[in-house]
């Protein structure tokens, strides 16, 4: 069999410092069997990097990790990744800032990682290639000679093509794309508009999920990512013993709690959610003092403009909601910008009567998935969710909602606290039959699957 050889920007060395708190380490956890490789970006800045991978043995799993100067990280993640590719992903063009030389950086990274990765990738590997940092990178893989199956998965959305064709590279970002054998995509709206889009931009031929290309095929489908729903339902329901999770129930003394976890971005929605709540005290008073709202946003990308931006903007409305309703007795929205241990999360997902997530364009939003996974089936809490979250593309039966409009987010939180625990029941056992059924581990097999079809396709080209 194959050796797979994962590639993302960060690597999640297990017990080191700075391993990440996002979806990615978690979805891909099971793949990682002894003899297979994970390679990237160490999270170290270095005056001059080595070219050749560092090595660090982990439970049989290799981790191949590289520096960047402070020059190249500038330009590659804080410049070209978050600042021109996220928001333009996320619709918000009015946010994408595109200069030249942090796309000449990009493209120079991704150099530097291919011909990093070259020198130990053998041709008969099977590369996986994680995310919108790293679109070139197969391409270029290419062009150092790797012939092995070659697979992209994008875990952020995609845009229609009138919206990408904002973006001065767009072409070559769709050609880098269609280099690849196999690209996954969170839903099968974000697949559609990337064939639109390598039809209408470089007019390849698309017939179903495939696209032909300069005498290629290659597949774009869609491959929507899971959770390990069994082994976060045990952690919820062990999180009874948490010290902390313990801490907050007592802390509600009988009151509902109402929870969001996100990173603290603004793709996901977090100043309208807070001013959401305060709709919902001023709409429905009869739920002053009855209620809480917990969120956790831990810090993210502050290199970035935007999100230093955000902070404040979040800090202003917490502090003005929490001014206007509190009492000497109660206070209604308590938010925190530190992280979780993921156990305790588990835990606080368990006590929520109502799960908030309302991201404003988010690839798939895992922590959907988390809360429906964590609640207990006897008395299950409510989802609030997102219609432009791509889990709301499966997770039909949650209160779906319009995350631009605080009053709907306001009236649906209000249909949740006073939901008949017959609906909810009913509700929550069809959520979760959805995320037991679509977890982690199908989201890799599906993808591997498609990925090792990939010379019977060509084969057919
Ligand atoms: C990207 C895409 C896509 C959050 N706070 C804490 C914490 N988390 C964990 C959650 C969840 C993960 O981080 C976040 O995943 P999401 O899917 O919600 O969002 P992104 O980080 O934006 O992830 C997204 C995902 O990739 C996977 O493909 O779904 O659309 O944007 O697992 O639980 N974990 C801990 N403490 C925290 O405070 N331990």
């Amino acid at each position: 069999m194959a050796r797979l050889v994962i590639v993302s920007n960060r690597v999640p060395i297990p017990k080191s410092r700075g391993a990440t708190a996002g979806g990615l380490a978690v979805a891909l956890r099971d793949l990682l069997i002894p003899g297979s490789m994970w390679f990237g970006w160490s999270g170290r800045l270095a005056a001059e990097p080595a070219a050749q991978p560092a090595l660090v043995e982990a439970r049989g799993v290799t981790y191949a990790t590289v520096d960047l100067t402070s020059e190249a990280h500038r330009s590659f993640y804080v410049g070209f990744a978050n600042g021109a590719l996220w928001p333009l992903l996320h619709f918000r063009l009015g946010l994408m800032q595109f200069r030249r030389e942090d796309y000449a950086g990009y493209l120079a990274v991704n150099e530097s990682f291919a011909a990093s990765l070259g020198q130990v990738v053998k041709s008969d590997d099977t590369v996986w290639v994680h995310d919108y940092h790293l679109i070139p990178f197969g391409r270029m893989l290419r062009e150092r000679g790797f012939t092995g199956a070659l697979g992209f998965f994008l875990h952020v959305p995609f845009v229609p093509p009138s919206m990408l064709e904002a973006m001065p590279v767009a072409r070559d970002l769709v050609a880098d794309l269609c280099a690849y054998d196999v690209v996954g995509f969170q839903t099968e709206e974000h697949a559609r508009d990337f064939r639109d889009c390598a039809q209408r931009m470089l007019g390849a031929t698309v017939d179903g999920e495939w696209i032909r290309l300069n005498g290629r095929r290659m597949r774009a489908f869609a491959d929507p990512i899971g959770i390990d729903a069994e082994g976060f339902a045990r952690d919820a329901g062990r999180a009874a013993s948490d010290k902390l999770v313990q801490r907050v129930a007592e802390s509600l003394v009988g009151r509902a709690l109402i929870i969001g976890v996100d990173r603290m971005d603004y793709s996901k929605g977090l100043p309208q959610r807070f001013e959401a709540f305060g709709r919902l005290l001023e709409k429905y008073p009869e739920h002053r003092r009855r209620i809480h709202f917990l969120q956790i946003c831990p810090r993210s990308r502050e290199e970035v403009d935007e999100y230093r931006k955000l902070r404040i903007e979040l800090d202003r409305l917490a502090g003005r909601i929490n001014g206007k309703f509190s009492e000497f007795d109660w206070t209604p929205l308590r938010y925190s910008a530190r992280a979780a241990p993921r156990t305790t999360l588990a835990g606080l997902y368990r006590l929520g009567r109502i799960g908030v997530v309302t991201p404003l364009r988010d690839g798939m939003n895992l922590v959907a998935k988390e809360f429906i996974a964590a609640q207990p089936d006897e008395d299950p809490g409510v989802l609030v969710l997102s219609r432009f979250a791509g889990a709301a593309h499966e997770l039909t039966e949650a209160l779906i909602v319009n995350p631009f409009d605080p009053d709907a987010i306001a009236d649906a939180m209000h249909l949740a606290l006073t939901m008949p625990a017959a609906e909810r029941k009913e509700r929550h056992a069809a959520l979760k039959a959805k995320v037991f059924q679509t977890t982690a581990q199908v989201f890799c097999q599906r993808f591997l699957e498609a990925l090792s079809a990939r010379s019977l396709m060509q084969a057919v080209a």
